[in-house]
């Protein structure tokens, strides 16, 4: 029977704040981590299916080759995932560690409490030795335990690390390192660059879920701070953007749009042709990432990728010092 602890302090008030301040900002933009509601959430596993979207079928074919080898290098430990969702790609690891019915520790970490719930009835049922201890909120919020479940493998998979900024991407690797003590081991997956062409059309799937996606961003802001925004002006928008090696999503608005935050009681007016930024995702070139990672004390073991060379999951072991920025 899974435990569920629930640190998640997501509510309207703090929605409000973050779109807010991205929509003063110049360019505008909104925080990603509102995609997520339970039709975001939806959205993004149909995603997950799509063709054009190679991310998790390429990511889970790497684990599936790598998962015994991993179950090697690092012994038994606790799995602690961040932002698991339906955990169907962690299902091969579980298969790994938990071979021969040896006892493991899940601790999947995710916004959303009922597929916290749909996941672990499903892990306790495939996997009898996987003891699931649900953890409801945002990454931050486990790393205060992590050193509790020591020894312990952080997975950070489906290149999500992709989504944060240069800016963002900093202080959650400063806490990551600083949560894991020396020894401890973390697997990440990491989309890497490759032909425009191909990273284009993962964003602009011929179904067009993406774009739902994206649109259900504004839809709810009309649902929960009454911004009144007329869907049917917004345009999905994904672009490559060369200089900063990333996908810049979001929506183009076709018409003039006065966008209400109605618990802060304050208006933004969108101009036609705008767009307004939802979300990014970052493309990796191993070499670099490496060496990003090296400041934080995070070297690099072992490193698994496609015949294609398009996704790569690293394996990470936590050194004697936190490194130069942590
Ligand atoms: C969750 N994350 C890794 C996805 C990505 O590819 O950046 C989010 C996504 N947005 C649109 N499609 C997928």
């Amino acid at each position: 029977m899974m435990t569920l602890t629930t640190t998640s302090r997501s509510t309207v008030r703090d929605f409000a704040e973050s779109v807010a301040l991205g929509l003063s900002d110049t360019p505008r933009w909104l925080p990603s981590r509102f995609l997520y509601d339970a039709r975001g959430s939806a959205l993004f596993e149909r995603i997950c299916q799509l063709p054009e979207y190679y991310l998790t079928r390429t990511e889970a074919d790497i684990l599936r080759r790598v998962a015994p080898r991993l179950r090697e290098l690092t012994g038994a430990v606790t799995l602690v995932e961040l932002g698991s969702g339906s955990s169907v790609k962690t299902d091969t690891l579980l298969a790994a560690y938990a071979r021969n019915g040896d006892p493991v520790r899940y601790v999947p970490v995710d916004v959303s409490a009922s597929i916290l719930r749909v996941a672990a009835e499903r892990i306790e049922e495939t996997f009898p030795s996987v003891n699931v201890a649900g953890v409801h909120g945002e990454y931050e919020h486990v790393f205060p335990l992590l050193s509790a479940y020591a020894p312990t493998m952080l997975l950070f998979l489906g290149s999500t690390v992709g989504n944060l900024n240069h800016a963002e991407s900093v202080p959650f690797w400063r806490r990551v390192s600083a949560a894991l003590p020396a020894g401890s081991w973390m697997l990440l997956g990491v989309d890497l660059v490759k032909d425009p062409a191909v990273l284009e059309a993962a964003y602009n799937d011929a179904q067009g879920v993406t774009a739902a996606f994206t649109r259900n961003f504004f839809a709810r802001m009309n649902r929960e701070l009454g911004s009144r925004i007329d869907l049917d002006a917004v345009e999905h928008v994904a672009r490559w953007n060369a200089e900063w090696q990333r996908i810049e999503i979001g929506g183009r608005f076709r018409s003039r749009q006065m966008v209400d935050v109605l618990p802060l009681g304050r208006r933004f007016e969108v101009e036609p042709g705008e767009q307004i930024m939802t979300e990014i995702s970052r493309k990796f070139v191993l070499p670099s990432l490496r060496s990003y990672l090296e400041c934080f004390g995070l070297e690099t073991v072992h490193a698994a990728t496609d015949d294609r060379r398009w996704f790569a999951v690293l394996l990470l072991r936590k050194g004697e010092t936190d490194g130069d920025l942590a």
